[in-house]
């Protein structure tokens, strides 16, 4: 069973055969990477958003008892750190685009990723972009939501914009294994999802991809936080969406070179725990830098203790949960 996305797979072998040809779609991704880009760092507006400060540690990073690609596991040592305490969210994604007029690759190439829920396939849909992920007729994305629709490219270019950086698979994997759920709870080959009747995530519930009973509360992505902190204050590190990092897809040890995908990590409200269990912290998604999809954000992280100016304020932990936090590190 893949550990993520079977869904990039649909959407390229969508993309190549039934929605775009591979030279037409070859010769988007030229012009799109051809096209002049505007300085965006200049135009950003200051962000209101928190970051976490997380510690340098020896942490365990795979699983060898997940599939092939979490393995081998692994000690390494993660340098510090500084992570969005959430998804970048709509309106702080919207706030960016106002100011520096920046176009993402879905409005670039016509149209984003959206699930077919008549085949369980995956299409390009025209016209989806980050404003309404699923097209023109579905929804607003509603401000509070974790941006989605967006590329790793644009991904990458608002983080750049705050002198911001997208985290590394291993430093996601760290900062998950702080409590990925409010109780502390960081999900492994199978866990329970529910707990005492309560859903600790959003992912998805009932008969896949025909109906989604909603049974955690959510239908499609959710609000940011909407399912509480970990110890660590981190919110939405199971479900809701999946989220960007910078690493290449390789096996692990493998050289990054080799790589054509991008991590993501997190799972997302389309995980059916029959078939798709991305919200273990260990679990690695992947698609092609180009790849937009109704289903996946980001969140921004930085070098250092402090954030740099334009790039978001420090979280400060309640006093309650930094006991808690300590006690989620011992474990990790
Ligand atoms: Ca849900």
């Amino acid at each position: 069973m893949p550990a993520q996305t079977p869904s990039e797979k649909w959407l390229r072998r969508s993309l190549r055969g039934r929605i775009w040809p591979a030279g037409l779609l070859a010769v988007a991704i030229a012009l799109a990477a051809c096209a002049p880009q505007p300085d965006h760092r200049s135009a950003a507006p200051p962000r209101n958003a928190a970051m976490v400060s997380i510690s340098t540690a020896m942490v365990q990073i795979g699983d060898d008892q997940a599939p092939p690609d979490e393995r081998p596991q692994t000690t390494r040592r993660i340098a510090a750190f500084l992570l969005d305490r959430t998804p970048v969210t709509v309106a702080q994604f919207r706030a960016f685009v106002s100011a520096s007029g920046y176009l993402t690759d879905a409005e670039r190439f016509g149209g984003g990723g959206v699930l077919d829920r008549a085949s369980g396939g995956w299409v390009r849909e025209p016209g989806a972009d980050w404003r309404r992920p699923t097209g023109p007729s579905g929804p607003l994305a509603a401000d509070d939501h974790p941006v989605t629709q967006v590329s790793w490219r644009d991904a990458e270019a608002f983080c750049a914009a705050y002198g911001l950086r997208l985290p590394t698979e291993f430093e996601w994997e760290r900062a998950a294994r702080l409590g990925q759920t409010p109780d502390g709870h960081v999900f492994r080959a199978d866990d329970p999802l529910s707990f005492e009747g309560r859903w600790r995530a959003n992912v998805w519930q009932g008969l896949f991809p025909l109906a989604d009973e909603g049974e955690d509360g959510y239908r499609g992505a959710s609000p940011v936080g909407a399912f509480g902190a970990a110890p660590s204050g981190l919110t939405d590190m199971a479900g809701n969406v999946w989220e960007w990092t910078t690493s290449w897809y390789v096996p692990y040890g493998a050289p990054a070179a080799r790589g054509v995908e991008r991590v993501q990590r997190g799972g997302s409200f389309l995980c059916d725990p029959s078939f798709c269990q991305g919200f273990r912290v260990t679990a690695r998604g992947h698609a092609t830098p180009d790849t937009s999809l109704m289903h996946v954000g980001f969140r921004c992280a930085a070098d250092g203790a402090r954030p740099p100016p334009r790039g978001g304020r420090l979280y400060t932990p309640i006093p309650g949960r930094m006991a808690q936090t300590a006690r989620a590190q011992e474990a990790s």
